[in-house]
């Protein structure tokens, strides 16, 4: 069985998305059982090429990564909102104010990944981490929603969901965490979403 995971590139305010450093590390060790993706930082473009990995790749699990500048721990995020309002621009230029990402789709979506159990794994490694109920409402919501609406129509049950990770460790007192330990972090919320992939428990 394999976990489609993914990040996204830069965008602006952030030079370097650890997201796409994460998956790119984990990609390198994990080629039997993790398919890895960077999607682009613009509303329509990632929507496609989420739901075309979603179709040709048919994975048993999902596991979205951005990065959330403000935040200082991993936060396992609960809620996917139908919602698109950010003020900044995605790299297309495009400013979302208040649009339904699906018209008439369910208002909120969510997470099927086992956030209790992710939770419990993180904090026996001594690793910062919280569930969260909001993703907010730009790109990284938008791919949450788009995951969980497509595999819900479809009736698939592979566990999926989106993390927010902070920003690179950079100094004392700012939000970040080093890169190793997101790394080593996202790799035990991959074991954790395997684990309940492969019991066919959701
Ligand atoms: N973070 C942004 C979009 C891409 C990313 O890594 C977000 O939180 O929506």
């Amino acid at each position: 069985m394999k976990l489609l995971l993914t990040g996204f590139t830069p965008f602006p305010g952030v030079d370097v998305n650890p997201s796409q450093l994460i998956v790119e590390a984990i990609a390198a060790v994990r080629r039997s059982d993790v398919l890895a993706a960077v999607l682009p930082v613009a509303y329509g473009p990632a929507e496609a090429q989420i739901r075309r990995l979603l179709h040709d790749c048919a994975p048993g699990a999902v596991i979205c990564l951005g990065v959330a500048t403000q935040r200082h721990e991993i936060n396992l995020e609960r809620f996917a909102l139908n919602i698109n309002d950010a003020t900044i621009a995605d790299n297309d230029s495009v400013v979302a104010d208040g649009r339904p990402i699906v018209h008439d789709g369910a208002m909120a979506y969510t997470s099927t990944l086992p956030l209790a159990a992710m939770r419990a794994a993180l904090q026996a490694r001594d690793i910062p981490v919280r569930i969260s109920n909001h993703a907010g409402a730009y790109l990284c919501n938008h791919v949450f929603y788009v995951v969980r609406h497509l595999l819900t129509e479809a009736g698939r049950s592979a566990p999926s969901g989106f993390i927010h990770v902070p920003p690179i460790a950079d100094h004392d007192g700012a939000p970040g965490l080093p890169l190793s330990v997101m790394v080593e972090a996202i790799e035990v919320c991959v074991d954790c979403a395997l684990e309940t992939a492969g019991k066919g428990a959701l």
